[in-house]
């Protein structure tokens, strides 16, 4: 048997024109003690058919699978993949390849995967966000302003009773969507089944006392088959809104969740992103995997604040926002979410990055106001109008009263 080794810089190839339908990744390349275009040979080689290929001679198609490094200005490598390299409808096998062994090479000091482009024929095998923002808008009837969301906090501890309660002063206050932590499931203080009647029905209660819709997001983050159950459990009981922690569920899991297709948004919160998304020369950001969720079909995603407590630059920020709302092949628009250190002062700075549609959500920013999470939410609710209202945060606290300590709180 012949052996075919097929070198690294087999893979380079500034002549090659993508056709519509490869998948492109966009890579920063920084190489160990090779050139830089050996080294994105080394990437496209290790995430596509590899080097040492039996039959390569034999079998001509294996050769017309490898991805083709096609464009290298400075650190910056662009590579083009074959379709047919793909599993069609099986994410985790994109990943595999695209995001798989390359970022362990020795050959690369630093790797860091900034973008992905998906072809139509990977898209189309996944079902995409059911509601995305226009689908929300319609559901929480706002059509316009900024939605209003909390966290209930403290973040584990609370028994059900109390969690209730705080979520009914929430939206009594003027939230729109209450939503779980992302590290509560079912605890022993706070079992899922109790919670989920109990809230839901404090959600019914505000609603009927307020006359606006509220919305309760259920964390079902679990083991695959008990996160079906208690999505399920939500749907059976009025819920409208589910969250799932994307990346320590696994890309699998939230494929099998959404294949469900249950009359449910999905609300993804992305805890341990900043593991691989942080660090600017390696790792994954956080662009492409804001495009994977939309793909998969999140309906609403974490994407930073650039003002809160969280390290995101206003670059990459806008980057995830662009993946949640560019046109992309027929997927609808997914709903960013501001989260992570706010509270009414950073509203009118949050509306001029982010505009109308997207998520303002505090916890401490809420229920850390003076006199509780109803006067919390009420002043992040004045702040949003004040806002839209072209006023100044002062200048509207004069005649509101929860605005005004709340600036007391949060100081400039
Ligand atoms: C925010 C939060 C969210 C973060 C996640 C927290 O609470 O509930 O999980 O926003 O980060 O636990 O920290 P606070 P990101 O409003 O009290 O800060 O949105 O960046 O994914
Ligand atoms: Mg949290």
């Amino acid at each position: 048997m012949r052996i075919v080794v097929l070198k690294y810089l087999d893979f380079v190839d500034p002549k090659y024109e993508p056709s519509e339908t490869d998948l492109i990744c966009t890579f920063y390349v920084e190489p160990e003690g090779i050139s830089l275009e050996e080294a994105s040979g080394a990437v496209a080689a290790e995430s596509s058919v590899g080097t040492w290929t039996e039959l390569a001679t034999l079998k001509p198609y294996v050769k017309r699978l490898a991805a083709h490094v096609f464009s290298i200005k400075g650190n910056t490598a662009r590579i083009a993949y074959p379709v047919e390299l793909f599993e069609a409808g099986n994410m985790p096998n994109v990943l595999s390849s695209v995001a798989g062994n390359v970022f362990g090479l020795k050959a690369l000091r630093n790797l860091r995967l900034l973008n992905i482009e998906f072809p139509a024929q990977l898209t189309k095998h996944f079902r995409g966000p059911r509601f995305g923002i226009e689908g929300i808008r319609r559901l929480l009837r706002v059509p316009k302003r900024p939605l209003v969301g909390t966290i209930i906090k403290p973040k584990l501890g609370l028994k059900t009773v109390d969690h209730a309660h705080v979520a009914y002063e929430a939206w009594a206050g003027g939230c729109d969507i209450v939503k779980d932590d992302e590290n509560l499931s079912s605890q022993t203080f706070n079992p899922f089944d109790n919670r989920i009647v109990k809230t839901l029905e404090m959600r019914d209660k505000a609603q009927s006392e307020t006359g606006e819709r509220k919305v309760y997001v259920a964390n079902v983050t679990a083991e695959t088959e008990t996160m079906l159950k208690r999505a399920k459990f939500v749907a059976e009981h009025g819920g409208e809104y589910v969250m799932v922690d994307i990346l320590t569920c696994g890309w699998s899991a939230l494929q099998t969740l959404r294949a469900l297709n249950l009359k449910l948004v999905i609300h993804a919160h992305r805890a341990g992103h900043a593991a691989f998304t942080k660090n600017p020369k390696h790792g994954i950001a956080m662009r492409p995997i804001a495009k994977i969720a939309r793909i998969i079909g999140v309906d609403q995603l974490h994407v930073g604040t650039i003002v809160g407590k969280m390290s995101e630059n206003r670059r990459e920020v806008i980057d995830n926002v662009e993946a949640c709302k560019m046109p992309m092949n027929e997927l609808k628009p997914v709903l960013p979410v501001a989260s992570g250190g706010l509270h009414p002062r950073l509203v009118p700075s949050l509306m001029a990055t982010f505009g109308n549609d997207f998520v303002i959500q505090a916890g401490g920013g809420i229920h850390g106001h003076k006199n509780g999470s109803f006067a919390g939410a009420t002043a992040m609710r004045q702040a949003v109008q004040a806002t839209l209202e072209g006023k100044t945060l002062e200048e509207y606290a004069e005649t509101h009263e929860e605005l005004k300590i709340a600036l007391q709180l949060w100081r400039a």
